[in-house]
């Protein structure tokens, strides 16, 4: 091999933080067998079906990671990281209002924003950062030491940058670079065997549990990873039946009689990992936390402004999503409610041969047999199932001051920190749907 591209990075490092974090966390190995053992019966039972929302290859090897930083100028770093593996960020998903429990955060996912870039690997990490200015978490003493301790730490060594750099300059790197990049990245994300600060990590704790995983340790880890599967109900089952003990729910639409839509997830419990304790006297003990958990997802269309308008406030129960959309693809797509490409039909020559024209009007075209739809996946995240994902994994709810004024932390505000664009993900979808009713257009002559 002679140049290993941005795209090969990607996929590689998604394979050797699996490997790592499988060893790290075992039970994560035991979701990523059940996830496939359930694919592969999907595939069986359902056929071509089951690959609607992407081909087997691409859901057996789709992981998404969770890691978290303390400051503007890491995320910025992050930014370049994930930038050297074409993985960009999207969204902006601010916690701090989560209900019932806020979170001292606001978040972004790095991915690929191509069409094709997704289909060769879909690696996406969401990425958390701390916001220690808000006051409804901090006060304004809390806040400086934060800023001191995070201030004072180096999450990723300057030749890891360097190397993220360079791959981003000249489209990948070579071999024996990427060799170093990968090496390098996975241990950025490895769990630390630094001994914690006792009384910092707990005085943290009472203010968020997250708080204490970013802010509380000086280096930062992956927090899960999450493969996909095309039965989530069918994997929570068997997971307890293994004697893994999941959440209790599935976060995200509810199962329901119609297309899968969004975003499912379901995750278990951080297990406790032996960590090394400082105590304020300064001696060092054996210790654990429970930081780390495992989770999986199922993938469905995404929808649009509109769709997400009609979903977002209902309650996760089949009958209410009855009556709120319909319940197949070509309703939704008819009612605008989710995303479909468009393509020229197998049907549209034999049409053209006999004869027919292709009419001026999307409904009729499809109806027609001239163009088929395709359902765009849902490529991001919801911000009330990572909420909900964060804090089942959570001891407590922390303690937030409502009746003070926070900080803004708006997309406009993460793209400044990012020193890059932020990505709007309904522009993603928007523009590629609209990309191929340009090709139709153009392809059938009709004006649309
Ligand atoms: C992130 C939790 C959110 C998801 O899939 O929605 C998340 C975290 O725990 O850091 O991963
Ligand atoms: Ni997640």
């Amino acid at each position: 091999m002679s140049w290993v591209s941005q795209t090969e990075l990607r996929a590689a490092f998604a394979r050797v933080l699996s490997t790592m974090y499988g060893g790290e966390v075992p039970a994560y190995t035991t979701l990523v067998d059940v996830a496939q053992e359930v694919n592969a019966e999907v595939l069986a039972r359902e056929g071509s079906a089951a690959e609607r929302l992407g081909s087997l290859d691409r859901v057996t090897a789709e992981r998404h990671g969770a890691i978290r930083v303390g400051s503007p100028a890491e995320l910025a770093q992050v930014g370049r990281l994930f930038a050297a593996m074409g993985m960009l960020p999207v969204g902006c998903y601010d916690l701090r209002d989560a209900e019932p429990a806020p979170l001292p955060v606001v978040s972004t996912a790095f991915r690929p924003v191509d069409r094709d870039e997704l289909a060769s690997n879909p690696f996406r990490v969401f990425t958390s950062m701390l916001v220690p200015e808000d006051r409804r978490f901090f006060d304004a003493d809390l806040q400086a030491r934060v800023q001191r301790f995070v201030g004072a730490r180096t999450l990723f060594p300057p030749a890891l940058l360097e190397l993220a750099d360079r791959s981003v300059s000249d489209y990948g790197l070579s071999p024996a670079d990427s060799g170093r990049f990968l090496d390098l990245a996975t241990s950025a994300f490895a769990l630390s065997p630094e001994p914690i600060d006792q009384p910092w990590y707990d005085e943290l704790s009472a203010v968020s549990g997250v708080a204490a995983d970013i802010a509380g340790v000086t280096t930062t880890h992956v927090n899960h990873l999450t493969p996909r599967v095309l039965d989530i109900d069918e994997l929570y089952d068997r997971m307890q039946a293994r004697g893994i003990e999941m959440i209790d729910e599935i976060q995200g639409p509810p199962q329901w009689d119609g297309p899968d839509v969004l975003l499912r997830q379901t995750s278990f419990r951080a297990l406790a990992e032996p960590r090394v304790m400082r105590a304020a006297d300064g001696s060092v003990a054996p210790g654990e936390l429970r930081v780390r958990f495992g989770e999986v997802e199922a993938r469905g269309i995404a929808l649009t402004p509109a769709g997400r308008d009609a979903v977002d406030p209902l309650p996760p129960e089949p009958a209410a999503w009855a009556a709120a959309i319909p319940d197949t693809e070509r309703e939704l797509a008819r009612a605008g409610l989710a995303w479909f490409t468009a393509a020229v039909s197998s049907g549209a020559p034999g049409l053209a041969a006999a004869g027919r024209r292709p009419p001026d009007d999307v409904p009729a075209l499809v109806d027609d047999g001239w163009v088929s739809l395709d359902p765009v996946v849902y490529e991001d995240f919801l911000p009330r199932s990572a909420a909900g994902i964060f804090r089942s994994n959570l001891a407590g709810d922390g303690a937030a001051d409502a009746t003070v004024a926070g900080v803004e932390r708006d997309a406009a505000w993460l793209a400044g920190a990012l020193g890059r664009d932020l990505h709007d993900p309904m522009d993603l979808y928007a523009a590629e749907v609209d990309a191929s009713w340009a090709r139709v257009r153009a392809d059938l002559g009709v004006a649309t």
